[in-house]
């Protein structure tokens, strides 16, 4: 199969591009660089030492991997180059990984919320409207999130996958149940962007008959796939700063070079987790498993076990030691919710996930003790603010 990656120099891109090449795929990873020019704005660095793209592609045919083409390309801003792109390649499948990623870059400043919607809302729509001009049958597969279900009480209702079934009371008593796209209730700018994708993909499936497999991830944690671990230049990105780093990365991080664990408030927020190595076979299986011509956009749950913060980090300090701090929170979010979900698509295509286990949690802690030396301390507290509440609370 010929794939496009768009996005394929990103945390989640770079792994699964080597993985489908692995696979015999014919790969074209298609990319801005945006993430990498974000390092240099924010004046932060990926952990790892992360190789240029140039010299991961060589890397990785000298390490005798099928050779993967590379593409600078803006999704947002070209779209004649992203249509021709798709004319030349004529692709069975395109992953779409290409957004600005970061909650907490999102709500930095207008500038930051402006480019956020922009690159991601503009991205998503140039590519659904340059397939429709293209006339070319191509699966999309995109990498959602989980919080665009939101993260307040779902009073103990589990999750489904996408679709919810209403009852819909009639004026004349009688009633009827529909499945409707579960209602949107994003907690940061970034995540309202990957709603509106949303409703891109549910019209121009609609309209257009496109097929398109959304793919609603969860905080992705660990750093290497085994592809990754093969080669020095082909090392993941690791971002641990306060924008970039999400959660359970940052407390293996911080427990490696001994900075007290920074839990956000009480701890009670649940968030659902899933490993880079499950990240990158689940959207194997996505490809693998297209939906039908003429089926309605196929949502997946891409996580595999849900964990509060406050534990995550009690966790983390009982297996190396560390300190906990409780920290005025940031964000404008639920002191605590509920979090079941649904994951049943992925496990019935054969999925065995990978849990939170400490030998995995000690790879993680480990390339941080590594590449300690390369963590600039100063940046790993979070400074973006929701609102002027949070900012008043964390610069009092
Ligand atoms: P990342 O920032 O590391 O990678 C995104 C890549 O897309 C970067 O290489 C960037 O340069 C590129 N890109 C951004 N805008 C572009 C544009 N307009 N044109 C071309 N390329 C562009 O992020 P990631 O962690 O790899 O996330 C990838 C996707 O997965 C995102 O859509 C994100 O929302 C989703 N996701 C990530 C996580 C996570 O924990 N990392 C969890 C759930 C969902
Ligand atoms: N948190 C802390 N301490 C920290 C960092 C975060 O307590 O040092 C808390 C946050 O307040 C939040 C939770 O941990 O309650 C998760 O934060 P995060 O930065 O790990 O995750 P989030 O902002 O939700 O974003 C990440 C990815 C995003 C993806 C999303 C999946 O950056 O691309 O869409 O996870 S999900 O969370 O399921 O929506």
């Amino acid at each position: 199969m010929k794939v496009l990656v768009l996005g394929g120099d990103g945390f989640c891109g770079w792994p699964c591009a080597l993985n489908l090449a692995d696979q015999g795929h014919d790969v074209v990873i298609v990319d801005n660089l945006s993430r990498r020019k974000i390092d240099v704005e924010l004046g932060i660095t990926s952990l790892t030492p992360i190789a240029t793209v140039e010299d991961r592609l060589t890397a990785w045919q000298e390490t005798g991997g099928r050779p993967i083409r590379f593409v600078l390309l803006d999704l947002a801003r070209e779209y004649e180059r992203l249509l021709q792109l798709l004319r030349d390649e004529a692709p069975d499948a395109v992953v779409h990984f290409a957004e600005q990623r970061a909650a907490p870059y999102s709500m930095k400043s207008s500038a930051c919320k402006r480019y956020t919607v922009d690159n991601n809302v503009n991205g998503t729509h140039n590519l659904l409207c340059a397939i429709v001009e293209s006339g070319l049958d191509v699966h999309v597969v995109h990498l959602g999130t989980m919080g665009v279900y939101g993260y307040g009480s779902h009073r103990g209702a589990t999750i489904p996958e996408g679709y919810l079934t209403v009852d819909v009371p009639q004026p004349d008593g009688s009633r009827f149940t529909e499945q409707i796209l579960h209602p949107a209730n994003p907690g940061s700018v970034y995540h309202m962007s990957k709603t509106l994708d949303q409703l891109l993909f549910s019209y121009y499936n609609k309209n257009d008959a496109l097929r398109i497999t959304d793919l609603h991830q969860g905080i992705v944690w660990g750093t290497n796939t085994e592809l990754c671990a093969t080669d020095p230049r082909l090392i993941n990105r690791f971002d641990y700063d306060g924008d970039y780093g999400t959660v359970l990365n940052r407390f293996l991080m911080q427990a490696a070079i001994n900075y007290p664990l920074t839990v956000h408030g009480t701890g009670g927020q649940t968030r659902a987790f899933i490993h880079i190595r499950d990240s990158v076979k689940c959207v194997q299986l996505a490809l693998d498993n297209p939906p039908a011509p003429g089926e309605k956009v196929k949502i997946f749950n891409q996580m595999t076990e849900s964990h509060q913060v406050g534990q995550l980090a009690q966790k983390v300090a009982d297996m190396t030691d560390a300190q906990v701090s409780h920290l005025p929170n940031p964000r404008n979010e639920a002191r605590d919710n509920d979090l079941t979900v649904d994951n049943r698509c992925f496990l019935d295509l054969g999925l065995e996930p990978t849990t939170l286990d400490d030998g995995l949690l000690t790879e993680v802690v480990d390339i941080a003790r590594r590449y300690a030396e390369r963590c600039d301390r100063r940046r790993i507290p979070c400074t973006s603010a929701w609102t002027r509440t949070q900012a008043e609370a964390i610069h009092p």
